[in-house]
């Protein structure tokens, strides 16, 4: 497949202001009849050429005049035609087979409803069009279909007129006032239950806000209408940006590629992310959802009025977006707290985006698809939808809200929606924005060296360096950065260069007795400072420091980048009983949690039986018994770094010896404080009716932690209260918490007749199913064998995306021990090349679960190569899946 590259885009020689779009809605045949008029923006008269795929033509004409075979060319993927005006209008009839649309691109079927999905590179499965984002047009469309089978008719925008006619049909007509890109169209036709609610903006207007699920489960929007309601108050009052939309919809899916899609006017959600009850979503689902809705509510603004100019410029709106989405979440959490309780409810949310990041993007970042957070080129677009271009993107909008404060970035927003309201744009324009601000507040320096952030890819480390003088009260503290050549830059020679980046470095110190110190600098004592490390190495010398500090390094975790500094396990834990930011409090605890686990794993490897730890069952029972902190935020400290955030620090990778030592030290911390886990276990008591608000789910994941730690440290009760609780439970987060605490310790027979008690209790719910083939392709003793019995289970389907991803993703991702043999990676290979025939974009994603394989020992570095071969020996592959494993193997 060829490489598109960043440096050769090319404006597009027309303007399309208008599109009318008229559908025969049919499941197996839908016609399309497009008119498109087209303006020249160039001088001559250019080609037309128009993308499409799996459409059947079936007249186009100019003008009105249909033309001949022989005056366009018609190719596997594009139309060309030969207008001679400047001004011309184009009308194509086309067909497209949604009931044969596997890849849930385009225009599909997911149960009896028809849905599309556009972005990226949908749209051309609809109708011949110039698919990108920078033309941008208004939309006029009429949809026709059986009145029975699909009663609503829904495209963006606001809805004209609706009419029966004859045969049993009827039609909707939609106009969407603003002029957008096509990858923002959405049809939805079907049978649905609706819940809605008139809102007003803070302007004034009436906006009618709409939740749109399957017929029977409307009783689950009610959350995500709320949210969605709050979405829309929260950035009024954060950003000062309102609707511009009478109606706002949100449309549930059962079969979804991705988490949710931004169509503007009409949200189409994966289910997942919309359906919420106490009886069958968990605290953790609640959470996300409200992040999801939040998220393509945002993008509203970011993304829709402002769009890409070209893909390589997604995370202008995806970063960006998830850094709203991320703040919007931190202060639903902080709602009515003020001072340090803010501070550390907030903490809980960052805590949690700084894990997702480290455990889906350092890797990314390491491996062989790494890239900047703009990338240079692709093969495929879909494949770029990564974890750097969200979560690192949303981590360089961070930086920048660091950089600039509150009040600054939100003026620089408000000058990036000045400059290119309605335009389709470039992160280098959104830089300049937010730098018209910064260099008013730092006069002679300028953004220049953070750009370099959108060009490099890698995780930067940082080395930091203390020098005390005793005589002086003063301390120097040097940072140093690098970041290694990683993916194809390690082929390139000479190495690439890569210069220094932007690094917003937050800093605190404590005394040994733990009491905040305030350094002063440049004349100024602050118990947070904030260092702009923009060279290879600085050096801060610090006043008033009366003995020799120990640094609270990297809080709030200011920047993306791994710090590198020796000390002692007594400075850790003394950071992590009193560090004032609780980030960094959270950060001490994991690191001497990593330190012991990465012990355990070199002493298993060498056949030892590790000494018993005291340091760190000693730091647990403090934080254990620390009135002080919320339950929410302890759940967090209290728990170990994932195991794929320490696969990551190990060298050669050592799945088996992770997975090993994280469970004995479950063990040992479970069976140790074993009182201490009962007595938190018993007070975490939440009373009363459920409710997802963050105190009470705070109390549910320390209780559940609890739960799992006594189980660990296979406590005599422990078994008997799992059971309770199980039985006993009044809301999913309780009985989930329950029976994943038994399904993965315990092998007893009560243990298997809960799970099937789960099974009976929920068959007819599929998110709740998918929460039951979750839990055992996860389980430990899950082998290849015990997930081909569940796939062939009849509630088991690959076509459903969440379906394949509880089941086959959940054991090739996160079960290190069932997958890690060859014939786990064979099973892996067969399923990549099974799912490709359906879904190339969720075969992708599989596809890239041993990007990592040259980082293995052997002799599982050889099977996982064997198995990537295997896959490449396949003659059709798709371009997605293609592109991943040629570069994999590179
Ligand atoms: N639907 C995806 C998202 O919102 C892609 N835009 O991030
Ligand atoms: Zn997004």
């Amino acid at each position: 497949a060829p490489t598109i590259s960043r440096h050769d885009y090319q404006p597009y020689p027309y303007r399309l202001p208008q599109v009318k779009l008229s559908f025969d809605l049919d499941p197996a045949r839908t016609r399309v009849h497009a008119q498109l008029v087209f303006e020249s923006a160039s001088a001559g008269w250019q080609p037309l050429v128009l993308n499409g795929q799996d459409l059947e033509l079936e007249s186009v004409a100019i003008d009105g005049r249909p033309l001949r075979a022989d005056e366009y060319v018609l190719q596997a993927e594009t139309l060309t035609l030969h207008p001679r005006a400047d001004r011309y209008t184009v009308d194509i009839v086309s067909v497209c087979k949604p009931e044969q649309n596997s890849s849930l691109m385009g225009l599909y079927v997911s149960g009896s409803q028809l849905f599309t999905q556009c972005e990226a590179e949908g749209f051309r499965r609809i109708t011949w069009f110039p698919d990108r984002p920078d033309v941008m047009s208004q939309y006029q469309v009429v949809l026709r279909a059986d009145k029975q089978k699909y009663p609503l008719l829904l495209s963006n925008g606001n809805l004209l007129e609706q009419r029966d006619l004859p045969d049993g049909r009827h039609e909707a007509r939609w106009e969407d006032p603003h002029p957008k890109p096509c990858y923002l169209f959405a049809v939805v036709a079907g049978d649905f239950d609706c819940r809605e609610e008139q809102a007003r903006t803070q302007s004034g207007r009436p906006a009618l806000l709409q939740v749109y699920s399957d017929r029977g489960s409307g009783g689950k929007t009610l959350w995500a209408l709320e949210c969605l309601r709050r979405s829309l108050e929260w950035d009024e009052r954060r950003f000062g940006l309102e609707l511009d939309l009478d109606r706002f919809m949100i449309v549930a899916a059962r079969d979804f590629n991705m988490g949710a899609m931004e169509n503007k006017g009409l949200n189409v959600f994966n289910s997942s992310y919309v359906l919420a009850d106490k009886d069958t979503a968990t605290d953790a689902a609640y959470r996300a959802i409200e992040a999801v809705i939040g998220h393509e509510y945002f993008h509203n603004w970011t993304g829709n009025r402002v769009t890409c100019r070209d893909w390589f410029q997604l995370s202008l709106k995806e970063g960006l977006t998830v850094f709203r989405d991320q703040e919007f979440s931190a202060d639903m959490l902080a709602q009515g707290l003020s001072g340090a309780e803010a501070a550390s409810a907030r903490a809980v949310k960052r805590i949690d985006d700084v894990s997702t990041l480290r455990i889906a993007q350092f890797p990314e970042d390491a491996g062989p698809m790494a890239h900047p957070i703009r990338p240079e080129s692709y093969q495929e677009i879909g494949n770029f939808y990564t974890a750097t271009v969200y979560e690192k993107g949303a981590e360089v909008i961070r930086m920048q809200h660091t950089l600039l404060g509150e009040e600054g970035f939100r003026a620089g927003l408000e000058e990036y929606f000045r400059r290119h309201d309605g335009q389709a744009v470039t992160c280098d324009d959104f830089v300049d924005a937010m730098e018209s601000v910064y260099v008013q507040k730092h006069p002679g320096k300028n953004l220049g060296v953070f750009r370099r952030w959108y060009a490099q890819a890698g995780t930067p480390r940082v080395a930091v360096d203390l020098r005390y003088d005793a005589d002086a009260h003063a301390c120097a503290v040097t940072l140093t950065q690098r970041c290694d050549p990683v993916g194809i830059e390690k082929l390139q020679d000479p190495p690439a260069e890569k210069p220094p980046l932007h690094i917003p470095f937050a800093l605190g110190m404590l005394d040994r007795s733990g009491a905040a110190l305030k350094p002063e600098l440049d004349g100024t004592a602050r118990d947070t400072v904030l260092l702009e490390l923009r060279e290879a190495q600085q050096t801060w010398t610090f006043r008033n420091v009366p003995e020799r500090p120990v640094l609270s390094l990297l809080r709030n975790f200011s920047a993306p980048v791994i710090v590198e500094y020796e000390r002692p396990d007594t400075e850790l834990m003394l950071l992590a009983g009193h560090d004032t930011d609780p980030f960094a409090r959270w950060e001490a605890g994991q690191e001497l949690a990593t330190r012991r686990l990465l012990a355990l794993v070199g002493a298993l490897r060498q056949g030892q039986d590790p000494a018993a730890d005291t340091a760190l069952v000693e730091t647990w029972r403090r934080l254990l018994g620390d009135a002080a902190l919320t339950p929410a935020y302890k759940a967090r400290v209290l728990s170990l770094p994932a195991e794929k955030e320490l696969l990551e620090k190990t060298s050669p990778m050592d799945p088996l010896g992770v997975v090993q030592a994280r469970r004995q030290l479950r063990a040992q911390l479970g069976a140790a404080l074993a009182p201490e886990w009962l007595s938190a276990y018993h007070s975490a008591q939440d009373a009363g009716d459920y409710s997802p608000d963050p105190l009470s789910a705070g109390l549910r994941s320390l209780k559940n932690l609890a739960l799992s730690m006594l189980m660990a440290g296979a406590h005599p009760q422990a078994e008997t209260l799992a059971l309770e609780q199980y039985y006993g439970a009044g809301n999913m987060t309780a009985r989930m918490g329950a029976l994943s605490a038994l399904v993965n310790h315990s092998k007893s027979p009560e243990c298997a007749q809960a799970l099937s008690h789960f099974y009976e209790q929920w068959q007819h719910d599929p998110l709740v199913m998918d929460k039951w083939f979750a839990l055992q392709a996860t389980a430990p003793g899950t082998t290849v064998e015990t997930v081909r019995a569940l796939m062939l289970h009849p509630a088991f389907s690959l076509r459903n995306p969440n379906r394949a991803r509880s089941l086959i993703f959940q054991f090739c991702m996160n079960n290190l021990e069932g997958v890690h043999h060859a014939d786990g990676y064979a099973f892996w290979a067969e399923q990549v090349i099974a799912l490709d025939e359906l879904n190339p974009e969720i075969a992708a994603r599989l596809a890239r679960a041993f990007d990592n394989w040259a980082r293995f020992a052997e002799p599982q570095r050889s099977a996982l190569r064997s198995a990537l071969q295997s896959i490449q020996d396949r003659e059709k592959l798709s371009r997605n899946v293609a592109e991943i494993i040629s570069k994999a193997l590179k």
